[in-house]
């Protein structure tokens, strides 16, 4: 840490003229910071041929909050590292480091200045066909690949140990799990829902179930997930979608990283009856939404067991009997963690754009509402909904 210091911009144009070739030698190079995330620096430096770079630095405390929240700089390696493997496991949907300094807590990448952010276009109602297909095969690679079906005991336990992450999985812990579920300063709640909310606070019921999810999560390292599947968290253009921003990954339950995603997708469902006035147009989106959702968990589970069936070489673990109760015990944390996203995104730190942006207040409060609902639901019918079909009824009835 002694030698760490916030860069500049002129810092970032040195850090990755150093570290890339690819700027040439008499290049001279511009550079921005344009991050808006709640934790980090983020330059775009360039040169004057169009040629550009992402140079993105760590703060020792949460950038949305400030200095009042100190947070280690060691997330900048683990999000290499974690971006690194699972680009090793999965290049079409990875961003790619070039080179990371564990000093400076910096990672100079590559610049997806061709791509978007998913959430802004599906706030403006974009559809991409491959989204589901591509995020599937993201999410099944890097997840299987890291999991018991594919490492040796001592070598899964060695990467256990390398991404621990505490910091930052302490953060998920309080804002997934803890502060939703009390009267927390942290919480963000909307006056139009304070007494959806407070009704959180009383549940018991839906506590001990969110208690158990919380637990897994602590104690349950299937494999090194993303930790983050956001909607912000993914690039994407019309033939492509790409994963960045992983400096919350750790050994973990598979399900969260595919509820997280899944729970994200149910945002934007239930952000588009305030979003979209025309019915017409909201029910075409929604619909796409719905067919993406089942996809999604459709040809993960395809690809995942087609994974566990040819490529497993543990074996206890090829027993095709415990393979099915594995994707079961998958499926129902998905559908639990996927429950958090909805409640947390609506009552806890930090929301998202697809309810922030209903500009009608009454509008807003009933899609969080729905979400709250939903949210409920998914938690505590996790293990009796049997399939992806019964998660669209579910959600269709909202
Ligand atoms: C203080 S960090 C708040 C949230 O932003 C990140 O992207 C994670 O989702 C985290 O929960
Ligand atoms: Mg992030």
């Amino acid at each position: 840490m002694a030698d760490y210091r916030t860069f500049t911009t002129e810092d970032a144009k040195r850090f990755a003229d150093e570290h890339s070739t690819l700027f040439g030698d008499h290049s001279k190079l511009h550079c921005e910071e344009f991050g808006d995330g709640n934790l980090n620096l983020v330059f775009r430096v360039s040169n004057d041929k169009g040629t550009s770079l992402i140079v993105k630095q760590a703060l020792p405390y949460a950038r949305c909050v400030g200095e009042s929240w100190p947070l280690t700089i060691d997330r900048a390696r683990i999000e290499a590292e974690v971006l690194i493997k699972h680009r090793k496991l999965c290049p079409e949907h990875t961003v790619e480091v070039l080179y990371h300094d564990p000093v400076q807590a910096a990672i100079l990448m590559e610049d997806l200045d061709d791509y978007r952010i998913l959430r802004a276009e599906l706030i403006a109602g974009k559809q991409f066909p491959h989204l589901a297909t591509q995020l599937a095969a993201y999410l099944a690679h890097t997840l299987y690949y890291t999991s018991d079906f594919a490492l040796t005991g001592p070598n899964k336990k060695q990467q256990v140990g390398r991404f621990l992450n505490p910091e930052l999985c302490l953060i998920t812990e309080d804002l997934f799990f803890t502060d939703p579920y009390c009267n927390h300063e942290r919480n963000n709640v909307h006056a139009e829902i304070r007494s959806d909310a407070q009704q959180l606070w009383h549940d018991e019921a839906l506590q001990a179930d969110v208690a158990q999810l919380k637990v897994n999560f602590l104690s349950k390292p299937q494999a090194l997930l993303h930790g983050d599947v956001h909607s912000g968290s993914i690039f994407i253009n019309d033939e492509n979608c790409k994963l960045i921003d992983a400096e919350f990954g750790f050994y973990g339950p598979i399900g969260f990283d595919v509820g997280s995603l899944l729970g994200n997708l149910l945002l934007n469902y239930l952000g588009h009856f305030g979003l979209t006035a025309d019915a017409d147009i909201r029910q075409q989106h929604q619909a796409y939404l719905l067919e993406q959702i089942q996809t999604l968990w459709q040809a993960f589970a395809t690809n995942f067991q087609q994974l566990m069936s040819n490529e497993c070489r543990e074996p206890s673990l090829q027993n095709s009997l415990y393979q099915q109760r594995f994707m079961q015990q998958v499926f129902a944390d998905t559908l639990g963690y996927a429950g958090c996203e909805l409640i947390r995104r609506t009552v806890g730190l930090a929301h998202v754009a697809d309810l922030e942006q209903i500009s009608d207040s009454a509008t807003r409060g009933q899609s969080e509402r729905k979400a709250l609902k939903l949210g409920r639901e998914l938690i505590l019918q996790r293990a009796s909904l049997a399939n992806i079909e019964q998660v669209i009824a579910l959600v269709r009835y909202q």
